[in-house]
């Protein structure tokens, strides 16, 4: 029972505290007995003085800040209270945040590192850039405020600021920097103080991508700080980045996000050389929505093999995205190398050939994360903040010294993501392909969603696309995706595409001659603008994520409706178009369904479909998976211009999406309800976007269950449908073939991957194949997508269609073979929701907790249904009705 509201929270990130721009927004869970329409009163104070009010305000999620914009720098207590006109309701605990040092406000200047002698992109040292200052009056509160084209970490006094890693985090740095701010009151003493960071290329000059080309934000480097120090007397000291502080050779002697760091403890302090000011450009300073990218948990290995004399293989039993720390150095000199990777081959060696990247007719890009450190007379820890990795296993290189294997753990990077749900059942299978899903996820939320956290590392569009509406199940990444949203938006080209990865270091929308601009605008993939503000929306209430991609959005539909009107497959030029032909978007490029299961040749090898025949591959049509999007994302379109009160758009694009559904069926529908494509993707997505006539659908569901029959009941989707097969089968009342595919164990298959050691979801159905040999990248979200049935259908807990914000719940649950309970939660912006269930004597049984302000319908598997009211619901129903009694079941 919450007796008032709670858990306030601000629409912005932060690290050691909550900070917003000027004008944050403010949510609250309402307390038990708050009605869905109360009215909340707020009250706030700045810097300890109260601001007028109470402020009365309508809802509790994304409230506008209700008074005059905030100044830079400001401290905010504020709480709340529902309204009443009888009795005075209690207040919420207060809560807290501070405003960033606003643009406007900033006073310091950009400087940059005197780089000498470039040994180019992948293999450039950090600079180590610091300046002296004296305090002479006692301090009472100080802050940091700092970010960079570049990547830092900061000292004062030795002392590491805040603890956020890979600041200032990855963006497109053309358009959107952000910066961090940290109390560093408690470093601070009187007298000399030093200031002193580490700058290295970062996402903003370092490798891009599988190919590892340079990332194109910037030639030079810069660093921009301001040190406020409040004086126990009322006064404030500020120390800016300016022409006096001082660079110098860094014991960081090669950094690079993807190919590892190198550290050289011996090196002696250089003479200091002066620094370069005023000579970088940089987008204006913000303050991000997204948590900081952060050490969340570290890891003993789960075994340790000497393979060699001086080489030990140290397996951490879980492939995540992170580094080594290392506390034993050895004496002064000594060389310790450390490899990683995610995979260990049948003799036990450290292997990466799988993430070898390779186009068509060329020499293979080689795959490495290395690490070095020599032992020298300083520090006696090293952690390679200046890089991140992805892997499950280190090898670790000595000679001539002893290693404490005892000093060896893993540290788990990434974003430091609030958790919202959970699913646990009697199938430990399922529970395991639960956690290896949601690994996939952590291993990939690196500031960005990206595909893998190795070969590419690229927040690829169609991946969370993809995996987006299992995302919101798993954390709160209303922040997380926003931050990506906007690099997406920077990114886009003038004609309206979406770039294939965001932020895109190779600026695709100044190289519109670069062979990759040709390979940009894919149906599910650049569909992510729409797709994924919709996903935001329906989770999380928050209609200012459709609106600030609305211009994004729109440019995008239009581009593809404008290519479907004046492209044309070439096997459709043979005949003059019929009008419907304007709505097939067919005649340009798109990726495809995407890593299906391989076939195999007559020596049992998988065939590579584009290493085979680039060309034919290139040109095939694929206007099935185009047209489909199409119209998914029009239809979208045409509901978010509703929300959004553009009613002609509203109008305009629901017209048009029935219109593309309409050239779909006739191209790609026949009669009897199958499709020309005839695969079980088509029939997947075709389902579930509503793309089949209602008197069709059964006809088809039978064609895609005669398809996975035919194939030993085995799947044979790829990336864009296979998180919709097995809620598709569900839906058209195929739940037994639902269960026999998530609960097949041999390839392919998601069981199978457990079955092969699997800890993340692969990129290949055959990751690691059944000789053993590992291929593609082992730690891919997309078909971990598959986990979002385990909470909606085989848990059974759902939004309603048409509720947002989980105001309108749906419990129903699909049991399956073996699966004698299961129980979940999800914490909605309403509060807990929390979902439990058992079959028990013949009997289902499901008990709830409802937050307030929400209503359910709780459906048995007899058919029985029942409403519920916020509060817990507990009731049982005999498993089956006997079909006599079927119509009297209500
Ligand atoms: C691969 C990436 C990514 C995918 C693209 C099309 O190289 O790993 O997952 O979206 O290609």
């Amino acid at each position: 029972m919450m007796r008032t509201p709670f858990d306030l929270t601000i629409d912005h990130g932060g690290d050691q505290f909550a900070v917003s721009g000027d004008r944050p927004r403010l949510s609250w869970k309402p307390s038990s007995d708050a009605r869905a329409d109360a009215v909340y009163e707020l009250e706030a104070d700045v810097d300890g003085t109260p601001l007028p009010g109470p402020m009365r305000v309508n809802g509790h999620r994304f409230v506008a800040w209700p008074w005059a914009p905030l100044r830079s720098g400001q401290r905010i207590a504020w709480r709340v209270r529902m309204a009443s006109s009888t009795l005075d309701a209690d207040w919420s605990d207060p809560a807290h945040f501070e405003v960033g040092l606003l643009d406007a406000d900033w006073t310091a200047s950009w400087i940059s590192p005197i780089d000498s002698d470039d040994p180019g992109y992948g293999r450039r040292p950090a600079t180590l850039l610091a300046t002296d200052f004296t305090v002479t009056s006692p301090v009472s509160s100080a802050r940091l405020f700092a970010t960079a084209l570049g990547l830092y970490t900061a000292e004062v006094n030795g002392a590491r600021v805040g603890t956020a890693e890979l600041s200032p985090g990855s963006t497109s740095y053309d358009r959107t920097l952000y910066a961090q701010a940290s109390d560093v009151t408690a470093s601070l003493r009187l007298g000399e103080n030093r200031l002193s960071f580490e700058l290295s290329d970062g996402w903003y000059r370092g490798q891009v991508g599988a190919f590892r080309m340079p990332a194109g934000w910037g030639t030079t480097l810069g660093l921009r700080v301001e040190l406020h120090i409040d004086h126990a007397d009322g006064t404030r000291t500020v120390v800016r980045s300016d022409d006096a502080w001082t660079g110098r050779r860094s014991s960081i002697v090669r950094a690079d996000l993807m190919d590892g760091q190198a550290v050289d403890l011996t090196v002696v302090a250089s003479a200091p050389t002066s620094v370069r000011v005023g000579v970088v450009d940089a987008p204006a300073i913000d303050w991000s929505p997204a948590p900081p990218v952060r050490v969340v948990e570290s890891r003993e290995p789960r075994s340790v093999r000497e393979s060699g004399p001086g080489v030990w293989i140290f397996d951490f039993g879980q492939n995540a995205s992170g580094w080594v720390r290392l506390s034993d150095l050895g004496p002064d000199g000594t060389v310790t190398v450390v490899d990683y990777g995610e995979f260990v081959d049948v003799e036990g060696n450290l292997s990466t050939a799988h993430l070898d990247s390779q186009r068509p007719g060329e020499p293979p890009v080689l795959f490495r994360q290395r690490d070095e450190v020599i032992a020298g007379p300083r520090h006696d820890v090293f952690e390679p903040r200046h890089t991140v990795h992805g892997f499950q296993y280190a090898r670790i290189t000595r000679h001539g010294a002893p290693l404490d294997t005892a000093a060896v753990t893993m540290q788990v990077v990434h974003t430091d993501l609030r958790r919202t749900g959970t699913f646990a059942c009697s199938n430990e299978d399922l529970d395991r392909l639960h956690e290896i899903a949601e690994w996939s996820f952590r291993g990939n939320a690196v500031d960005v969603p990206t595909d893998c956290p190795t070969r590419e590392r690229l927040a690829w569009t169609g991946d969370y696309q993809i995996f987006a509406p299992t995302a919101t199940r798993l954390y709160d990444v209303l922040g997380f995706s926003r931050k990506w949203l906007r690099s997406v938006r920077d990114d886009q080209l003038d004609d309206g595409r979406i770039a294939n990865f965001s932020p895109d270091g190779r600026r695709i929308k100044h190289h519109l001659d670069d062979q990759f601009a040709m390979m940009t605008g894919s149906a599910g993939w650049g569909d992510a603008i729409v797709a994924v503000p919709w996903e935001l929306y329906e989770s999380y209430g928050d209609e200012r994520v459709l609106s600030e991609n609305w211009d994004a959005m729109v440019r995008w539909v239009e581009w593809a409706l404008g290519k479907a009107r004046t492209e044309r497959h070439h096997a459709r030029l043979s005949h003059d178009p019929e009008p419907f032909e304007q709505y097939l978007w067919d005649g340009s490029f798109h990726w495809g369904e995407w890593t299906e299961p391989k076939e195999v040749d007559a020596d049992g090898r998988a065939i590579d479909p584009i290493m085979q025949n680039p060309m034919a591959w290139f040109m095939a049509d694929k206007g099935e998976v185009g047209t489909a999007y199409l119209h998914r994302s029009t239809a979208t379109l045409a509901r978010i211009a509703a929300i959004l009160g553009h009613r002609d758009a509203a109008a305009r694009y629901e017209l048009t999406a029935g219109r593309v559904a309409d050239a779909w069926r006739a191209a790609y529908l026949r009669p009897d309800g199958t499709t020309v494509a005839d695969t079980q993707a088509a029939y997947v997505r075709a389902l579930s976007f509503g793309l089949i006539p209602d008197q069709l659908r059964d006809a088809a569901a039978t064609r895609l269950v005669e398809l996975i029959r035919a194939a030993g009941t085995h799947l044979r989707t790829g990336f864009l449908s296979t998180g919709d097969l097995l809620p598709v089968l569900c839906d058209t009342g195929h739940v037994g073939v639902a269960y026999d595919l998530l609960l097949q164990r041999t390839a392919p298959s998601w069981l199978n991957m457990i079955e092969r050691g699997a800890t993340t979801i692969w990129e290949d159905w055959e990751g690691i194949d059944e000789a053993g040999v590992a291929h593609e990248s082992l730690n891919h979200y997309s078909k971990g997508a598959v986990i979002r049935f385990l909470h909606t259908h085989a848990l059974g807990l759902r939004q309603a269609p048409g509720s947002i914000a989980w105001e309108s719940i749906i419990i129903e649950p699909t049991p399956g073979p073996s699966i004698t309970w299961a129980r979940g939660s999800h914490e909605s912006p309403q509060g807990l929701i929390t979902v439990d269930w058992r079959i028990e004597d013949g009997e289902m049984h499901i008990s709830a907790e409802l937050p307030s302000g929400t209503d359910a319908r709780i459906v048995f598997p007899d058919g029985t249904e029942v409403s519920a009211e916020p509060g817990s619901f507990s009731a049982r129903r005999p498993l089956r009705h006997p079909s006599s009694l079927l119509t009297a079941a209500q």
